[in-house]
């Protein structure tokens, strides 16, 4: 009998240890330690043995069931373990990964891709984003931008005024002259900005040179036809700092055009007029249809009219004017420099995705925005 048991203790152990998974293992449990399992029949048939063999047999039988039975559930333990182990591995789910909506996701504005991709490449160069309010000051869209009375985008056709009774209590209002306003104020101390620029103006007031910023957003001019609409936006820039002449203007502005026109592009600068600027320049970028030659095909290429050009902004040197409203924030006319440009955004958009519309970017048909997904 002894010997059954030492037998029953080995295969045990041997089934145990060859058990491959949890399944397995309790296979081997009910056939070695189960109520039907030799062992078990053993132990309970002890009264029946003989009196001599009943302590040595039951002692026997009852360690390799204890033995068996740790066995087992060491095992069972492991393979369950290893079991979870392998379950987390192959069930893990990747949390970053995008999921899958219903509906086909929407996409940004083609307005808003190129404002971003603007602001990408002169953040590259080392400019803040600055942004500013939307209703602004005479004083800050004309005084101080150098813009003297009776200038003609003052007048009544080109902008829109803002009613200052509409504004509610408690906004301080300033005159053009810039000094807070005592008497009620009148019919053109508030406006719809109509570049971004008085932005300028204001960071300026805020830190003193070398200041490197774009400002982007929206601006309201009274103009309505296929390359005009009365809300469009606009990037203005501005670099102000120790030596900063028209060559690093151009050299800027070169590097913009061929980040976003191609690295073949040249950039080339005309003479102009602006109010804030002197000298002004308007600034084309070499054409990205005909490669600057005007021909496309031996006809006149039809995006540069046979120019080789196109236009995309203004420019210019910071007229002197425009730092003596802010010459005691550390802007000394005689003293400081820099440059300034401003550009349409709608207009890049146009010339880079072949848009023969302004107002298309409004209408919001879907037939247009969806080829910019
Ligand atoms: C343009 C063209 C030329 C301009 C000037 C300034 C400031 F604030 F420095 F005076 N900001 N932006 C500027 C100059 C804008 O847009 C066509």
């Amino acid at each position: 009998m002894l010997d059954r048991i030492e037998r029953i203790r080995d295969e045990g152990r041997a089934a145990i240890a060859a058990a491959a998974d949890a399944a397995a293992v309790e296979e081997a449990r009910v056939r070695y330690l189960g109520r039907k399992a030799e062992l078990t029949t053993i132990l309970r048939g002890i009264g029946e043995l003989p009196a001599a063999e009943r302590g040595p047999v039951g002692k026997a039988g009852n360690e390799v069931r204890r033995e068996l039975e740790g066995l087992v559930e060491e095992a069972a333990a492991r393979h369950e373990r290893s079991e979870l182990d392998r379950r987390l591995a192959a069930e893990a789910i990747d949390v970053t990964l995008p999921g899958t909506p219903p509906v086909r996701l929407g996409h940004l504005h083609p307005l808003t891709r190129t404002r971003r991709e603007i602001e990408d490449i002169f953040i590259g160069l080392g400019y803040r984003i600055a942004e500013g309010p939307e209703v602004e000051h005479d004083y800050y869209n004309f005084t101080a931008l150098n813009h003297p009375p009776g200038h003609p985008a003052r007048m009544l056709q080109d902008t829109f005024y803002v009613d200052p009774a509409s504004l509610g209590d408690g906004v301080e209002l300033y005159g053009s002259d810039g000094a807070p306003l005592t008497a009620p104020p009148g019919p053109r101390d508030v406006l719809l900005r109509t570049h971004t620029s008085p932005m300028q103006v204001r960071a300026m007031e805020d830190a003193e040179p070398p200041i490197f910023i774009i400002v982007p957003g929206r601006v309201y001019r009274r103009d309505s036809d296929a390359t005009h609409t009365p809300m469009f936006s606009q990037v203005e820039g501005l670099a102000v700092g120790d030596g900063i002449t028209l060559a690093d203007l151009h050299g800027t502005l070169l590097t913009f055009a061929r980040a976003v026109f191609g690295e073949e592009r040249d950039v080339r600068i005309r003479p102009h007029f602006f109010p804030f600027t002197e000298p002004s320049v308007e600034v084309d970028v070499s054409c990205f249809r005909c490669g600057g030659s005007g021909e496309l095909d031996r006809e006149r290429c039809g995006l540069c009219k046979g120019t080789g050009w196109l236009e995309i902004l203004g420019a210019g040197m910071v007229d002197p004017n425009v730092f003596g409203f802010v010459r005691d924030r550390g802007y000394d006319p005689d003293h400081v420099q820099g440059f300034a440009f401003g550009m349409g955004i709608e207009r890049i958009a146009m010339l880079k995705h072949g848009v023969p519309d302004l107002r298309m970017f409004f209408e919001n048909d879907v037939r247009m925005l969806e080829q910019f997904r």
